[in-house]
């Protein structure tokens, strides 16, 4: 029985009284005495109470409901600030700013008190953030789970160019946005060993681990656009499950008293900050079981009424496993089902492998997790024997299907023998889930044909592919206002749930006064981004400028490198005479990165990047011209500012190596033109927008694969290009580095030598299609045309049509009104 809270009413005068007694009693100032941070905390709470009974209702209906619901599980949810997500879903953004202004409140300068929730590395974090906010806001049952990092991914500052890292305290000044519960705790058991006993017949194992955690649930609300839901995102937050211990305290073993609690926190201290390449800790590992126990036991006892007969689970919930890192869940479910519920082997495996979905993330072999059985088997020696009947049987079924190929079987096996017997994550997730799915066209069909190509043969259904997409709720209504009020004065306001609508504004290329209005927001974006840049780093923006921007995780296979070259190319054409200085038009190229702390040739780049950067702005030869930035820490909040503002969107990863991208999209829909090869949904991207509103370069996938497998020689290019030698001659010779010739010899010579990523074999391409640009830039007509277009035309890439491909192809799950 909810008790109905009463939700404060919309209007001025309730907000502000409801603003000032959550300061005066729940922050426990008064206003005079108050400061910016009293002042969000009480704004922050005051918001959270009208979406409050919202939060109980919808919580009440999902259980009251027979609906089958989704729970997404995810080692990362880059969730990004929530005071203005939560002041559009309430609609309450005009009264809040006016109670505020009534009592002398800058709005944004509260909005700017928050501390973003960086609980994610990035494409993947941030993708599992969209999904929730999609689901909510399409009234599907659902809930996210996930680890609440006491530390999320680190500041990144430079000192001298260099990345360096620093610690992200951001519950330092409170979390108004979670609720903890430590009624619904749960105990998660580590290490310990397994013994085998005969019940009825049946053979049966019992694992009695050696330590325990505490798992403790905190939820936060996922606001529905709208439609008066919110759902939950549960984060876990591990504790010691014995208090401080007082006799060992009171015998003077000051330290071993509080061993156990440190201990045990550790497991959700800190996000890894690794995106693509796993450092096989076994913390990690500790952390993928930990919220993964947590969140099965939860859904079984908590979300699920009492008697639920487990058989029936496929009927509930699907679980999406969002990478390998949750995939340890399967070898947990079958544990739950066989060892605590006395399911059978075969009807426990039924059940479960309707249970899980598996999406993957990458193409990079070394991003695929594998686990050495040694350490499986010693932190989760039940797991390790589960996984080892699935293997069995799985492999048995293989033998069955090929009988003469045991090579076959040992290519496909979950248990890799070389260079050391470890669990293949991703075998693993492609054996138990009911389907398997890429993050776009390109992605799946290569998961299909390189990647899993044998199960793939073995299960052709198994195999789907579901398109990224990104929220219009946050990367355009609330990132870009000034284009959604063009947008909405234009077509009405239905698209911020219905994207595909932006194609009614095809028309409006021809609409003088929408072209013109379309100019102004661009500008009026540049501008605000350099009211931001000038504050948070003392950078200057120049607005009539082309704004060129690369923002994404500091990877080689991402291609700064060949961005760079790009900006270094100029340089030399200009100070070296080739190029008259008029000529060159003004360019602003602006990188965000953040590079993996122990991923040393990443960190050379950024350095690089810096160096170049500050060689570049202080030379008189070209300013007005050319200018390269590089704001630090990269983050979710920035990537809210300098999208809008973009005219140029850098996609330029080595064909078959960006699975999908994200940023592709958030550009595209605020309409910045795409430079970019054909690799992930940069794809579909350029069929919708049209070839002529897509600056295309570059090999294509099958030609990389010519390329290399002919034997690529890096060096040859070099040899052959001038002005490719020049500009990498201009980097070794100590340009940028005050002389110094060795600083970046490990990044020349690796181009020279390796260049895995074929930057040289596309430089050439590149630089052509940037030429086009400068061209294209020239005719502002044609250039507005053509980014209307991209606007128009990219509504396909909401994560509400993502969610919608979901639930149709993978999850048999539906909104429930
Ligand atoms: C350290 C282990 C590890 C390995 C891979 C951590 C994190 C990963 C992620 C899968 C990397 C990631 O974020 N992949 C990105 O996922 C996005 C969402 O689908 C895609 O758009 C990007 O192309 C992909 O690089």
């Amino acid at each position: 029985m909810i008790v109905p809270t009463p939700t404060p009413d919309l209007t001025v005068d309730a907000f502000t009284r409801a603003f000032l007694r959550e300061l005066n009693f729940g922050q426990g100032v008064e206003l005079s005495a108050s400061s910016v941070n009293d002042q969000y905390l009480a704004l922050a709470r005051t918001v959270r109470q009208y979406l409050m009974s919202r939060w109980l209702e919808t919580q009440h209906r999902q259980r009251e409901s027979q609906a089958k619901s989704v729970a997404y599980l995810s080692a990362e949810f880059l969730l990004g600030r929530q005071l203005d997500n939560a002041l559009l879903c309430t609609g309450l953004e005009e009264i809040a700013d006016e109670a505020l202004r009534g009592l002398d409140i800058d709005l944004s300068e509260l909005r700017d008190a928050e501390i973003e929730p960086g609980l994610g590395n990035g494409g993947l974090g941030r993708l599992a953030a969209c999904f929730i906010d999609s689901l909510s806001t399409m009234s599907v049952p659902s809930i996210g789970y996930g680890i609440r990092y006491e530390y999320g991914i680190f500041r990144q500052t430079f000192v001298d160019g260099h990345q360096v890292e620093q610690p992200d305290t951001w519950l330092e000044l409170g979390s108004p946005w979670e609720f903890p519960h430590p009624e619904a705790a749960v105990t998660v058991g580590f290490g310990g060993q397994t013994e085998s006993y005969t019940e009825d017949g049946e053979q049966r194992s019992r694992w009695t681990p050696a330590w325990s955690v505490l798992g403790m649930p905190y939820n936060y609300m996922v606001p529905g656009y709208h439609n008066g839901r919110v759902s939950t995102l549960r984060l876990w937050s591990a504790r010691a499950t014995r208090a401080f211990d007082l006799q060992i305290f009171n015998s003077g073993h000051y330290a071993d008293a509080v061993r156990a609690q440190t201990f045990a926190e550790n497991i959700s201290k800190v996000l890894y900050p690794e995106d693509s390449t796993p450092q096989g800790k076994e913390l990690r590992l500790q952390q993928q079981y930990f919220f993964v126990a947590c969140s099965l036991r939860n859904f079984i006892e908590d979300v699920l009424p009492a008697d639920f007969d487990l058989h029936r689970l496929p009927e509930r919930v699907m679980f999406q496993l969002n990478d390998t890192h949750p995939v340890i869940a399967v070898p947990e479910l079958m544990r739950i089902l066989v060892d605590e519920k006395g399911f059978g082997w075969d009807e426990a495996w039924e059940v479960t492998q309707q249970c899980f979905a598996y999406t993957c993330h990458t193409l990079l072999p070394e991003a695929l997790e594998v686990w050495p059985v040694e350490l499986l088997g010693r932190l989760l020696p039940r797991h390790l024997e589960i996984i080892y009947r699935i293997n069995d049987d799985f492999l048995a079924q293989v033998r069955a299907t090929y009988p003469r190929d045991e090579l076959k079987a040992r290519r496909m096996s979950i248990i890799a023998e070389h260079p050391e017997r470890a669990v293949r994550m991703a075998y693993l997730a492609t054996v138990a889930g009911a389907k398997v799915n890429g993050v776009a066209e390109l992605h799946s069909q290569l998961l299909r044909d390189k990647v899993l190509d044998e199960f793939a043969t073995l299960w052709p259904e198994k195999f789907t592919n579901v398109t990224n997409g990104v929220t219009p709720r946050r990367f355009l209504r609330l990132a870009n206002p000034e284009l959604s009020r063009l947008i909405t004065d234009a077509i009405g306001g239905g698209w911020v749930t219905d994207l595909e609508r932006l194609r009614e504004l095809e028309p409006f290329v021809d609409d003088p006064e929408f072209t013109r209005r379309f100019r102004d927001v661009k500008r009026r974006n540049k501008l605000r981004l350099a009211g931001v840049l000038e504050k948070r780093d003392g950078l200057t923006v120049d607005p009539d400028s082309l704004l060129d921007v690369m923002v994404k995780r500091l990877h080689e296979y991402k291609r700064q490198m060949l961005k760079l070259l790009h900006v270094v190319t100029l340089y030399d054409r200009v100070t070296s005479g080739e190029l008259p200085i008029e000529e060159l038009a003004p360019r602003t190229i602006v990188f965000g990165a953040k590079a993996a702390p122990g991923y040393k040739m990443a960190k050379d780049i950024i350095w690089l990047i810096n160096s170049v950067a500050a060689t570049v702005n202080a030379d008189p030869r070209v300013e007005g011209r050319l200018k390269v930035l590089f704001p630090a820490n990269y983050n979710v909040t920035l990537a809210e500012k300098l999208i809008p503002a973009a005219d140029l969107s850098e996609q330029i990863s080595l064909a078959g190596k960006e699975a999908s991208g994200t940023g592709n999209m958030k550009f595209a829909l605020n309409g910045a033109l795409t430079i970019g090869t054909d690799d992930g949904a940069n794809v579909e991207i350029r069929q919708l927008v049209g070839d002529e509103n897509f600056f295309l370069f570059g090999l294509t996938e099958p030609e990389v694969t010519t390329v290399v497998d002919k034997g690529y020689r890096p060096a040859a290019y070099y040899e052959a290009n001038e002005s490719l030698r020049r500009a990498l001659d201009m980097i070794a010779s100590g340009t940028f580095s005050h002389g110094d010739r060795h600083a970046f010899e490990p990044i020349v010579s690796n181009l020279l030598y390796q260049d895995r990523f074929l930057v040289l074999a596309d430089y050439q391409a590149y630089l052509d299609a940037q030429e086009r640009v400068d061209e294209a830039y020239g005719d502002e007509e044609a250039w507005t045309r053509s980014a209307i277009l991209n606007v128009a035309r990219t509504g396909f890439f909401s994560s509400d049509r993502s969610i919608h491909d979901y639930l149709g192809r993978i999850w048999g799950a539906g909104p429930v009104h």
